[in-house]
């Protein structure tokens, strides 16, 4: 069979039986995050992963590739069409279906115009030899389902069924998630039986249940092709998921399954390799198994795959998210950090038992990490280049943890110094390995967007406390021994919002920059509503920047500055661009900044940077160790 008819079988096939934990038609992989597009090399060694694992589809479509986004009426550089040849025919030798899609969201006015230039953009990706296509419209304009079908229907009628070699057109809806919505419905009824829609389960990042799937079928009017938002690190920069694959329904009828990995290419091996399993055969995939079989299969060098092991344990979960998505991490030992921490709270330090198996640990990881720094520049050099930032933090933190029992075990005041010394040299050379890391990214990213890339954090579920709260507990009790006077920790450092549609969102600082985490969806912002930043008092600020993506947020509403976070003035920005922004003077003291929607309508935000620019210690472990 040649390739339409295959796709062709399989959609009529989809259309009418009902497969029970059968593999999956199509399965694959969506590269459809914000940040550095994968690049062409990234893409071909993820091709070649994707072939010997068994998957069938790439969706390309990262939000931060121009010509798939804001610029899609333009057609791609002469060196990228050439690029995308190259992929196609990886794709091709590895029987992978090759997608490219098109992002309309906020940009298409339905004049005729703008249909010939889609059709026109089209026709530039099919003459470059591409035969799939799909078109977004998550995270942008408005949830116009009617509109959405129709261009959907269009593309049908007017492109792909002209053309007859095509495979059936996938779409991402504007609501992609959830289940009864009235955009659901809208979309299922009145978009062409042949087109796909796809879904990322009940929230934005989510498990996939089988009660949810079975709702969104029906509102759908055929079964969903699965969008999953895991391993995507685009919401948790910090972090790299390298956990195992669960949280799947396999007993449900699927259209296709994608994972949107995360823009830390390489490192999404492991994810795809539980994904690619699980979706070919749902029933009979142990998860557990799965993942530990994975290492041995990506890395050639035995050292590197135990390595790795070691390293992937402690970096799975997202951390604090604005979405609430959570993995497991660190399981083997979760047990044995819980008991420190109890510890620590009760007695200001550890015991005996607990002393020796955290030193083992940290010993164990360091030697891991080592191990890696040692072999993967020659080794696995793309992996390398993508992972070094958190293999360097890995290093710190343990490094850190080890000179904490040392410090718990101090009494003469010269070894607490030494101790102190050695904290101090291990922090600033984190601090720098940061910066260099920040800088790296901020070189490969289309925007150049320092702002956007964060330091890298590994283990934060179980080891990561510990340590801070181990060594926080000491320096109190010794900043206390030396000064007589308690240590009070700079706190206060806070998102501040009555926005119904985002109550709280997540802050972090990184070297100077205090600010809420990045978020990616529109978010309604009702007249009187307000979102803020608080910091400590002891951070003095210099600089408020605010990107809202919309003029309409200056045009609606205003920056307000507080002291104390009762007496509020307003702030006169420098406006443009869907940005809001103003230097400060230090000799101000502002330490709270809010947006206000002064207007009496609801508009539409993406709250792309809320920032102070600050001076001061960012944590209390600095501040104790530099007093
Ligand atoms: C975006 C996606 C992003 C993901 C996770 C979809 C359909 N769209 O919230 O580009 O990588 O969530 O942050 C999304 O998921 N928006």
């Amino acid at each position: 069979m040649n390739m339409k008819k295959t796709l062709l079988a399989a959609a009529l096939l989809l259309g009418s039986v009902t497969l029970f934990a059968e593999a999956i038609p199509f399965r694959g992989v969506v590269e459809g995050y914000y940040g550095r597009p994968w690049g062409t090399e990234g893409r071909l060694s993820l091709l070649k992963f994707m072939g010997e694992n068994d998957m069938n589809v790439f969706i390309y479509g990262p939000k931060d590739d121009p010509y798939h986004h804001g610029k899609w009426r333009e057609n791609y550089p002469a060196e990228q069409v050439a690029d995308f040849k190259k992929l196609l025919a990886e794709a091709k030798a590895r029987k992978i279906h090759f997608y490219w899609a098109i992002h309309l969201g906020g940009a298409f006015n339905n004049s005729e115009a703008d249909y010939q230039a889609m059709f026109a953009k089209f026709e530039h990706m099919y003459a470059m030899g591409f035969r799939a296509f799909a078109v977004f419209f998550d995270d942008f304009g408005g949830a116009d389902a009617a509109n959405h079908a129709e261009i959907c229907n269009r593309i049908v009628t007017n492109f792909l069924e002209k053309k007859g070699d095509c495979a059936p057109l996938i779409m991402c809806p504007n609501v992609y998630w959830g289940g009864n919505h009235p955009y659901h419905k809208t979309l299922g009824a009145a978009l062409d039986k042949r087109v796909q829609i796809m879904w990322t389960g009940r929230g934005i990042c989510s498990d996939i249940t089988e009660e949810a799937v079975k709702t969104i079928t029906e509102n759908f009017q055929r079964p969903p092709f699965i969008w999953w938002n895991w391993p995507v690190n685009d919401y948790c920069r910090r972090k790299l998921l390298l956990g195992r694959t669960y949280g799947l329904a396999g007993n449900c009828k699927y259209a296709g399954f994608v994972s949107n990995p995360m823009e830390n290419c390489e490192a999404n091996k492991i994810a795809l390799y539980g994904v690619a399993a699980w979706a070919k055969d749902p029933e009979h995939f142990d998860s557990k198994a799965n993942w530990e079989e994975s290492f041995g299969k990506i890395y050639k060098n035995p050292k590197i795959a135990k390595a790795m092991r070691v390293f992937a344990e402690h970096n799975s979960d997202q951390a604090e998210n604005g979405h609430g998505y959570r993995r497991e991490e660190s399981v083997a030992c979760a047990e044995l950090c819980q008991r420190a921490r109890a510890e620590i709270r009760e007695t200001g330090k550890v015991s005996a038992d607990v002393e020796a198996k955290l030193r083992a640990l940290f010993m164990e990881i360091g030697k891991a990490t080592k191990t890696l720094k040692t072999l993967l520049p020659k080794e696995e050099p793309a992996l390398w280049w993508e992972m070094e930032g958190w293999l360097d933090d890995q290093e710190a933190l343990v490094g850190q943890g080890i000179k904490a029992l040392d410090l718990a075990k101090a009494t003469k005041p010269a070894d607490i110094e030494k101790c102190r010394k050695a904290l101090k040299a291990i922090r600033k050379k984190a601090a720098a390995d940061t910066e260099r890391h920040i800088e790296k990214f901020a070189a490969k990213t289309f925007a150049g967007d320092k702002g956007w890339i964060k330091a890298p954090e590994t283990a934060t579920r179980e080891i990561r406390p510990v340590v801070n709260e181990l060594l926080t507990a000491l320096l109190k009790a010794d900043f206390a021994r030396r000064t007589g006077g308690s240590f009070d920790a700079a706190g206060g450092f806070k998102a501040i919002s009555t926005m119904k549609a985002l109550p709280n969102p997540v802050v972090s600082r990184d070297g100077k920059v205090a600010g809420i985490n990045r978020v990616m969806e529109m978010q309604e912002i009702k007249p009187g509503e307000t979102i803020g930043l608080a910091v400590p008092a002891s951070w003095e600020t210099d600089y408020f920047h605010a990107k809202f993506g919309t003029d309409e947020a200056a045009a609606c509403g205003v920056i307000e500055l507080s002291k104390d976070g009762t007496n509020w003035v307003k702030l006169d920005t420098d406006n443009g661009g869907g940005q809001m922004q103003k230097r400060l003077e230090v000799k101000d003291g502002w330490r709270q900044a809010r947006y206000r929607n002064t207007s009496n309508k609801s508009i539409r935000i993406k709250l792309e940077q809320f920032k102070f620019d600050v001076r001061g210690e960012s944590s209390p472990i600095d501040e104790l160790l530099n007093r």
